[in-house]
């Protein structure tokens, strides 16, 4: 049984956020019904072609499991239709920019006058305040939630990450908000609106750049690697390169091959509790007991030499050898993959996280299944809708539309 079966989400999302979260939610069971401006529809759909006259690997990859139904919602007709298909919906999600479900008719106030029981979902790119009527994307969400000045390194720009932590990040803070709000109507029988602002979910995910920021007023970040290169810090938490942000020191370090292959590279974490093992492995065995090197505190100020000699050693294995070799000796460790590697990674595609889908106009492609598993809800992976191919069917089944009446529709340009 899928964890969300009964629930119907009516999805006006577009671009990657919104998708992103009506996407987990079709995963975990929901029914869900794009809507999209007939002709047109998602402009992802004709993004970042690949394969000309097919739906994009940007669309095809963010909406999986859902249903494609066009609608004109500033044709009179087609409003009416929206109407009857709000009152018969459990959620709404949208990511339009600011005002448009306003300018469209239907705003939080409408919405919950048709149905009292309905949850409406917003991804903004701001909460209320100064920027509350920004369009945003997200690199800008990434430079206005703390990620960019926080990423790179000290002696370069401020950086952005190829995480998509603003996009997909805060669809993923919009779920979790929607089925805790569906869990709050099973006691209230009442909807309520919920909002994932970009810059917050960004921020959320900053959290650590934040704590960082207020330890600056008791002292130098001594686990950032300019502590011990003798960088004074100043009055905003710096870039901290690839430094690992808890306080087990950790970098990137070359692997054999780094000359040219750009991820022949090993992250390599030297956790206390490994410091013996760790010095073994890269044979210094002195630096087990040397008070210089033997405790965490006196390691902090020679950081570059700790990891000048273990990438002496990474050097002399590949990154997958590293991981060999650290693993039964619990050292953290873990190898820069590809996005080929990645891709062509066999327990990945055991697991679902790596799925191959088939598509009517592409053909076979490569997609990320659902990153969460649920026990009791396995999440089957069904390809993209096409283009309005759902909209007749929904038009009937949900909305008990006969035939004529669906000729009407059609002639009235609601719909197409
Ligand atoms: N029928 C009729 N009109 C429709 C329609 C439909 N089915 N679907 C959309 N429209 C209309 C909207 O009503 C809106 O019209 P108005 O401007 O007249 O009100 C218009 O299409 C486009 O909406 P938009 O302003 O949201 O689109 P945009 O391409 O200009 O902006 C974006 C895109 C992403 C910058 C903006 O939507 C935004 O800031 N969203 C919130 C933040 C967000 O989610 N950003 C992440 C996007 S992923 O990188």
């Amino acid at each position: 049984m899928e964890a969300l079966k009964g629930i119907k989400v009516l999805d006006f999302t577009h671009v990657q956020s919104g998708p992103t979260c009506t996407q987990l939610l079709a995963w975990f069971g929901a029914d869900v019904i794009k809507v999209e401006r007939p002709g047109s529809g998602d402009p992802t759909r004709g993004q970042l072609v690949d394969v000309p006259g097919a739906d994009s690997l940007y669309f095809t990859m963010l909406n999986h499991n859902k249903r494609s139904l066009t609608l004109n919602t500033k044709n009179e007709t087609g409003k009416r239709i929206l109407q009857r298909l709000i009152k018969k919906c459990d959620v709404l999600v949208e990511n339009f920019a600011p005002g448009a479900m306003e300018r469209m008719g239907f705003g939080w106030e409408q919405i919950q006058k048709l149905n009292p029981r309905m949850i409406m979902a917003s991804v903004k790119g701001f909460g209320p305040g100064p920027y509350e009527d920004c369009k945003v994307y997200e690199n800008v969400a990434q430079c206005a939630g703390g990620a960019a000045s926080t990423t790179g390194f000290l002696d370069g720009p401020p950086t952005v990450t190829g995480a998509q932590i603003g996009d997909s990040g805060t669809g993923l803070h919009l779920a979790l908000g929607i089925v805790t709000a569906l869990y709050q109507r099973h006691e209230t029988g009442i909807g309520q609106r919920v909002l994932a602002a970009m810059q917050d979910g960004v921020i959320n995910l900053c959290r650590v750049k934040l704590r960082d920021q207020q330890r600056l007023a008791a002292g130098p970040l001594t686990e950032y690697s300019q502590y011990g290169e003798g960088i004074d810090f100043g009055d905003t938490t710096p870039r901290a390169g690839n430094d690992s942000g808890g306080g087990q020191p950790g970098r990137i370090l070359k692997c054999k091959g780094w000359e040219t292959d750009p991820n022949a590279y090993t992250y390599f974490i030297t956790q206390a509790a490994a410091w013996p093992k760790i010095c073994k492995a890269i044979n210094k065995p002195a630096w087990v007991d040397d008070p210089n090197y033997a405790t965490p505190n006196a390691r902090l100020t020679r950081l570059n030499e700790v990891f000048d000699a273990i990438e002496s050693w990474t050097m002399t294995k590949t990154k997958f050898e590293v991981m060999q070799i650290c693993n039964p000796l619990d050292i953290p460790v873990g190898p820069i993959l590809s996005m080929k590697e990645i891709s062509e990674e066999e327990s990945l595609r055991e697991t679902g996280t790596i799925v191959e889908i088939d598509h009517p106009e592409r053909g076979k492609y490569l997609s990320v299944g659902c990153p969460v598993k649920l026990s009791a809800s396995p999440a089957e992976v069904k390809r993209s809708p096409l283009l309005g191919e759902h909209t007749k069917e929904i038009l009937r089944s949900e909305l008990g539309y006969t035939d004529n009446e669906l000729d009407e529709i059609l002639e009235s340009g609601a719909v197409g």
